[in-house]
């Protein structure tokens, strides 16, 4: 097979990529040194996370004069996400942090005052004056995951001889991708794009993007420039959620619970067995799932943490499945079989090495928002959501809620923040505030999830998935109150989560909340519906989403 040079400089989940390129027809060979980039031919400069962390990890490993003279002596160079961004010269991600200057402008953040940052799910990235660029193209859509960005001026980057391609998010306009000789950078992540990304991977590794490049002479900025400016590109997102655990004969299934009960109502009370956690993201991928979620349900602490199931699932889906995966359950410091501690982001980083996009966390997220509150919001660095925020970036970690619904007569019957409720609790009560549980809704906190999705907001999650105990595996809808509540109190995005029985209940959530993306569990196990079935009918009613392209 061909080849194609990675850096291997920072943490991330780099397997999916090397998938990914496999799956186009290339092999990996990895740069490990300064020295080794004078070999490469063709180079990927792969990112995740933070500016400053990134351009520090390969400044300080002596690799950005390798970087320059490979640019230089124009060998085809790519970079993705952050990747991206570190072609420029600066960020206001980390000021003092200088990147490549290879395009002489800064990147700044995106306006979280009307909608959620970071920006997170499938957008455009299009090139009117250059509708072939790379292969991408204007009706496709791409994954992206960043705060930062550089905004988009139009005709700017071009005088300077970039072709541009972008997405718009709310009212921003922004670079999602740029070419020139060269060097090609995408801000979307080509590897998690499904057979769109691939399109865009496979025109760099072969050279036809940079062939047709030099070959195309670009009419331009013309007018389509401002229609596609004004086009909002951000699809609403459905995803598919695998629960796992083991069954009773000890074997790994997928399961779905009825308020978290997952055994069935028969006799035998046996796991609930839906199928095969691989197989079944493949299938949810191949429906246009937007993203998948692997929940382990029950804790591992009897198998050595290297032996973990779902790294094996990971490293298995990743093959096969090029959308984000997150992994959730048992995410938290932990001591081996063997006596040995393991913190909390030594197992995130075994996750993202095996494949995962994002790691969940749930039980020890509570924990943490309580020590937050009670230690006056003081924040140590040493939380498990501080510490894989700061080493992989806020995107890679949510934080998953399991509330119940609490009622109470009066507003202030409580301390916590309550709501007036369409549907009063069984004594008529017409209030009710959500309280936060741990290990499986198996306790319930004093703590409600405004305190938990702030404090965890505080300390650097990137999205929550907020699921309720009360609507879970009903079939009845998404609880659109505390979907509504906890979308006033935080910026960051929401996957509203728990209740979805039918098409229906997905274009309620996104049509009567601001949620960001919506999750759905055992309609599509049950094979009720699929997911195909959700997005066309929410693109009957007029929402934009992705369409999946074989
Ligand atoms: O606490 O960090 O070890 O994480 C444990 C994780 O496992 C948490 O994310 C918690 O939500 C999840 N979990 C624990 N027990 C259960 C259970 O069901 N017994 N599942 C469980 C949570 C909720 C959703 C579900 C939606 C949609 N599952 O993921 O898929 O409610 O279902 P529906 O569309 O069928 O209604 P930690």
């Amino acid at each position: 097979m061909p080849k194609v040079h990675l850096l291997d400089y920072v943490a991330g989940n780099v397997r999916s990529l090397v998938n990914a390129i496999e799956k186009v027809g290339y092999e990996v060979d990895w740069v490990r040194s300064p020295e080794d980039v004078a070999n490469a031919e063709k180079l990927i400069l792969p990112g995740v996370g933070h500016f400053g962390h990134c351009l520090s990890q390969l400044s300080s490993a002596g690799y950005l004069p390798a970087l320059r003279a490979h640019i230089d002596a124009g060998k085809p160079f790519m970079g993705i996400c952050v990747g991206l961004q570190a072609l420029f010269s600066a960020s206001a991600e980390d000021p003092d942090c200088p990147g490549l200057g290879v395009l002489p402008r800064a990147l700044d953040r995106f306006d979280d005052t009307a909608k959620s940052v970071p920006h997170i799910g499938w957008n455009n990235a299009s090139c009117p004056a250059n509708p072939t660029l790379y292969d991408l193209r204007q009706d496709s859509k791409y994954y992206y995951v960043h705060s930062y960005k550089y905004p988009y001026k139009k005709g700017e980057l071009e005088e300077l001889g970039w072709a541009v391609a972008t997405g718009t998010y709310g009212s921003e306009t922004f670079v999602g991708a740029v070419a020139k000789g060269n060097v090609f950078a995408t801000q979307f992540h080509p590897e998690k794009s499904g057979v769109a990304g691939l399109r865009v991977l496979r025109a760099f590794c072969d050279g036809s993007g940079a062939k047709a490049l030099a070959e195309h002479v670009p009419h331009g900025v013309d007018g389509d420039v401002d229609e596609m400016i004004a086009r909002e590109g951000l699809t609403r997102r459905v995803i598919a959620c695998l629960d796992v655990r083991a069954n009773d004969q000890g074997d790994l299934v997928v399961t779905k619970g009825d308020q978290y009960d997952v055994r069935e109502k028969s006799e035998n009370r046996s796991v609930r067995n839906l199928g095969k956690p691989v197989e079944m993201a493949k299938k949810y991928y191949e429906q246009g799932a937007d993203e998948v979620t692997f929940l382990n349900i029950t804790s591992f602490r009897d198998c050595p943490v290297a032996d973990l199931p779902m790294l094996e699932i990971l490293r298995r889906t990743s093959e096969t499945v090029f959308v984000p995966l997150t992994v959730g359950g048992g995410i938290r410091d932990t001591v081996d079989v063997d006596g040995t501690k393991v913190s909390a982001l030594e197992i995130a980083t075994m996750y993202f090495k095996s494949g995962a996009d994002k790691v969940s966390i749930g039980s020890d997220a509570v924990i943490a928002a309580e020590e937050y509150y009670r230690g006056g919001k003081v924040l140590y660095g040493n939380t498990a959501i501080e510490q894989i925020s700061k080493a992989y970036g806020n995107q890679a970690v949510v934080v998953s809620v399991d509330p119940k619904r609490v009622y109470v007569p009066k507003q202030d019957a409580t301390r916590h923040a309550t709501i007036k409720t369409k549907y009063p609790g069984p004594k008529g009560e017409e209030y009710c505030w959500y309280a936060c549980t741990i290990k499986g809704g198996r306790e319930t906190r004093d703590l409600d999830v405004i305190e938990l999705t702030q404090a965890v907001e505080a300390m650097g999650a990137g999205e929550i998935l907020l699921n309720c105990i009360d609507k879970d595996g009903t079939n009845s809808g998404f609880d659109l109150e505390l979907i509504r509540q906890v979308k006033t109190a935080i910026r960051i995005p929401v996957i509203a989560s728990s209740g979805a029985g039918n098409p229906g209940h997905f274009l309620d959530v996104f049509q009567e909340t601001t949620t960001d993306a919506a999750l759905g569990a055992g309609m599509f196990h049950r094979g009720e519906y699929t997911v195909q079935q959700v997005k066309d009918h929410l693109g009957e009613k007029g929402l934009p989403v992705r369409k999946f392209e074989g």
